[in-house]
């Protein structure tokens, strides 16, 4: 039977969240773990916007935004009106300030303080949302926390000694729970980078 191929990167955060999906989801695919700076021409033949992930389906259909790819594998009826928009929020954004936060060096304006001003203002939210409950809609684990859990972890890992120290209790235990939830080891797995002609890298 002909698999979904996954276009993936393994340290990516949007890849992180689809393979989160994917997995989560039980569905099964073919993984081509890629070098952002080499891409595959067969990707970037599918999708030329040459971003991961990329996923092609057996139908031959492309679907070449992660959150696109989280709502197909989770199943669009499933996720709710405001987790899809906490999710895009992250994307919009929050990700914008990680940016500013992980590559300081690429702006020359760049000011510590109002980064994390801004990115704190998200961050914030998150942590209403967990003051409520476990998870950010509930009790269980579902599209808002894998859909944003890689990208807080990028940002915590900035410096871990300011995030662990912030005032973010819940936030804090949300995200030490994702770092140490059997979930996230597998996604993180290691696998060479894919070369055409190479057998079948089955995810998960
Ligand atoms: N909006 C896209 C963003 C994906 C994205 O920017 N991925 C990065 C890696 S984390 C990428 O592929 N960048 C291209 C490059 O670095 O050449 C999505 O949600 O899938």
């Amino acid at each position: 039977m002909k698999l979904p191929i996954l276009y993936s990167f393994r340290r990516c955060p949007y890849a992180m969240r689809v393979r989160l999906a994917i997995a989560g989801a039980g569905i099964q695919v073919e993984l081509r773990e890629v070098l952002l700076r080499d891409k595959p021409l067969e990707m970037l033949e599918v999708s030329s916007k040459g971003t991961v992930p990329v996923l092609v389906l057996p139908n031959g259909q492309i679907i070449e935004e992660s959150f696109d790819i989280m709502k197909w594998a989770l199943g669009a009826k499933t996720i709710t009106n405001n987790e899809c928009n906490l999710v895009l929020l992250c994307d919009t954004n929050f990700k914008p300030w990680l940016d500013q936060y992980k590559y300081p060096n690429n702006n020359k304006n760049y000011n510590r303080e109002i980064t994390l001003e801004k990115a704190g203002k998200y961050l914030n939210l998150l942590e209403a949302h967990l003051q409520k409950n476990k998870f950010l809609f509930g009790g269980v684990r579902g599209f808002a926390d894998i859909g944003i859990a890689p990208f807080i972890r990028q940002f915590a890992n900035v410096d871990i000694k300011w995030f662990l120290e912030s005032n973010r209790p819940n936030l804090i235990a949300w995200y030490q729970e994702f770092i140490e939830w059997d979930g996230f080891e597998i996604i993180m797995i290691k696998h060479p980078r894919w070369f055409f002609g190479d057998p079948i890298t089955l995810f998960p």
